[in-house]
C-alpha cells in the first residue's frame, strides 16, 4: 500500500469509532501481515481483519439468546435516553413468544412519566406489569421478586432511572435495589444489562466503566444500530472490559432486536 492507502485505511477504521488504541493494533497487524505475505491482495487484508476482529469475541461462543432459571431477574441500567424502557419492551416481546410468562417492573420511579412508558410496552408486548405503590426502585423491584417466587412467572424484567456517573447518590442507589433483591434470591439479579447506546462512541465507553463501579454489568444491549453509527464501540467493549454483548437494537418497534451474531456484526463493519 501506499502512504494515500494508507492513510484511508486509518481514516476509515477511526470512523468506525474503534478509538487509537485499537486502530494502532490494527495497523501494526497489517504491517506484519504484509511482511509476512507481500503477494497478498485487498481481500486477503481484509479478511486477516476480520479475522482479527472477531478474536476480540472470545466469549461470543455461548448460544445467544440467553434462558434463565424460571423467576430470574434481569435489571437492566445504562445512561438518560439509552433506550432501557424501549429494549424492556422488545425482551419482553421476545421472551413472551419464546413461551415465557413475563413480569416487568418500573424500577425508574424517578421520573414521573416513566412507568406509564413502560405499562404502554407492556400491553404492546401483551405481559403483565407489577403495580406497586413504592416510591423507591429497591421496593418495586423487591415487590416484583416476591411476585415472582410465587411461581407464576419465568422472568423478570426490571427498569431503572436513567443516570449519569456524576449523580453518586443515583448511582448508589443501584447498589441497593442489588443488595434488596439478593435478601430474597441471593443469586438474583441473574443479569444486569447494561444499555449502551451505540452513537456515543467513547463517551459510552467511559460510561460503562462508571456504572461498572457500582454494578457488576454481566450483558450488554447496544441501541440505535440501524442509525449511522457503526458500533465499533463494541469491539472496544471486548477488547477493554471483555463484557459479552447479548443483544443489538435495530429501531423503534417491538420487533427491532435480535441477538448479538459476532459474524454478523463484523461482516457489517466492511
Ligand atoms: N433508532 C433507534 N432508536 C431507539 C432504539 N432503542 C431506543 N430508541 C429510542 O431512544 C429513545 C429513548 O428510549 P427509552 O427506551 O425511553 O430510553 P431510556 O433509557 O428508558 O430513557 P430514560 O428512561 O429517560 O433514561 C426513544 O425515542 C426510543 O425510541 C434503537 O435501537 N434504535
Ligand atoms: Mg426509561
Amino acid at each position: 500500500m501506499d502512504q494515500e492507502q494508507w492513510d484511508r485505511l486509518e481514516e476509515l477504521l477511526y470512523m468506525q469509532d474503534l478509538g487509537g488504541s485499537l486502530v494502532d493494533e490494527i495497523l501494526e497487524g497489517i504491517k506484519l501481515f504484509h511482511k509476512s505475505h507481500p503477494q497478498a491482495e485487498e481481500s486477503d487484508y481484509i479478511q486477516w481483519m476480520k479475522k482479527f476482529m472477531l478474536s476480540l469475541f472470545p466469549l461470543q461462543n455461548e448460544p445467544l439468546p440467553r434462558f434463565y432459571p424460571k423467576g430470574s431477574l434481569v435489571l437492566v441500567v445504562g445512561v438518560n435516553g439509552s433506550g432501557k424502557t424501549t429494549t424492556i419492551g422488545r425482551l419482553a416481546h421476545f421472551y413472551r413468544e419464546q413461551n415465557q410468562k413475563i413480569l416487568v417492573a418500573p424500577g425508574d420511579t424517578f421520573r414521573a412519566a416513566a412507568k406509564e412508558q413502560l405499562s404502554i410496552w407492556a400491553k404492546r408486548a401483551q405481559v403483565d406489569m407489577v403495580d406497586s405503590l413504592s416510591k423507591e426502585p429497591s421496593g418495586v423491584i423487591y415487590e416484583a421478586l416476591q411476585k415472582g417466587q410465587s411461581g407464576e412467572y419465568d422472568l423478570i424484567l426490571a427498569d431503572t432511572a436513567g443516570r449519569l456517573d456524576a449523580k453518586v447518590e443515583l448511582m448508589r442507589e443501584l447498589e441497593k435495589v442489588i443488595r434488596t433483591a439478593k435478601k430474597l434470591q441471593p443469586e438474583a439479579p441473574q443479569e444486569i444489562l447494561y444499555i449502551l447506546d451505540a452513537t456515543l462512541g467513547q463517551n459510552g465507553l467511559d460510561q460503562l466503566k462508571a456504572f461498572l463501579q457500582v454494578c457488576p454489568v454481566t450483558g450488554i444491549c447496544l441501541t440505535k444500530m440501524d442509525g449511522t453509527a457503526k458500533g465499533g464501540v463494541a469491539l472496544r467493549v471486548q477488547k477493554e472490559l471483555k463484557i459479552p454483548i447479548l443483544w443489538i437494537g435495530l429501531g423503534e418497534s417491538l420487533h427491532d432486536l435480535q441477538p448479538f451474531d459476532a459474524n454478523q456484526y463484523v461482516e457489517s463493519l466492511f
